[in-house]
């Protein structure tokens, strides 16, 4: 098994959802997961995948509707795939800093209108690539919440940082279920 397909492999189900504005590179990262497939040229908003036996992976663009909406975060929350959550990613362009501040906006207001209470979330820091990309631990400070438990930086195109973001995301979500 590679380091990927282990970081991503518990030995319990787990519910994942990963959120960000349209852009982030959220359908990168899920299809670098797939084992480095290519993404599908249609554009989806929303996508849930069966990423391994046990980890069910639904991703979702937030935020294509400005301002966003209690009830359309409530309609995400009731789909079925994102109750009972175990753990959260939200993806952040690293490259555009002029849309930091929605981002940071919704993911407050996803981690105070839901039942998000001990919910591990993790940054995936992206697009660490680009020359303009802003340093992960900028990210974390121009977020500063104190739920998010972890800022990964990453290169989903590349694919780097991403087995340790997962691998992250899996420790926080065991200490979150014992
Ligand atoms: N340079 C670079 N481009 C990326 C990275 N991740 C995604 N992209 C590009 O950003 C664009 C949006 O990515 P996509 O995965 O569709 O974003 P989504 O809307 O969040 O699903 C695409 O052109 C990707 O190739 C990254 O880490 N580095
Ligand atoms: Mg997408």
């Amino acid at each position: 098994m590679s380091a990927m397909r282990r970081a991503i492999y518990p030995n319990r189900n787990f519910k994942i959802l990963m959120l960000g504005l349209d852009n982030a590179g959220k359908t990168t990262v899920l299809y670098q997961l797939l084992n480095g497939g290519s993404p599908p040229t249609l554009p989806a908003n929303e996508e849930t995948v069966q990423l391994t036996r046990r980890v069910s992976f639904t991703i979702h663009d937030v935020g294509f509707q400005q301002p966003i909406t209690r009830a359309s975060l409530d309609n995400l929350f009731q789909d079925n795939h994102c109750q009972d959550l175990d753990g959260l990613i939200f993806v952040i362009d690293s490259s555009d800093q002029s849309r930091f501040e929605v981002a940071k906006r919704i993911l407050r207001r996803i981690l105070s209108s839901h039942d998000m209470t001990g919910v591990p979330v993790v940054v995936f820091a992206n697009k660490q690539d680009l020359p303009q990309a802003v340093s992960p631990l900028e990210v974390t400070n121009s977020l500063s919440l104190s739920q998010v438990r972890h800022v990964q930086g990453t290169s989903a195109t590349d694919g780097s940082g991403l087995t340790e973001g997962m691998r992250q995301l899996r420790r926080l979500v065991r200490e979150f279920r014992q």
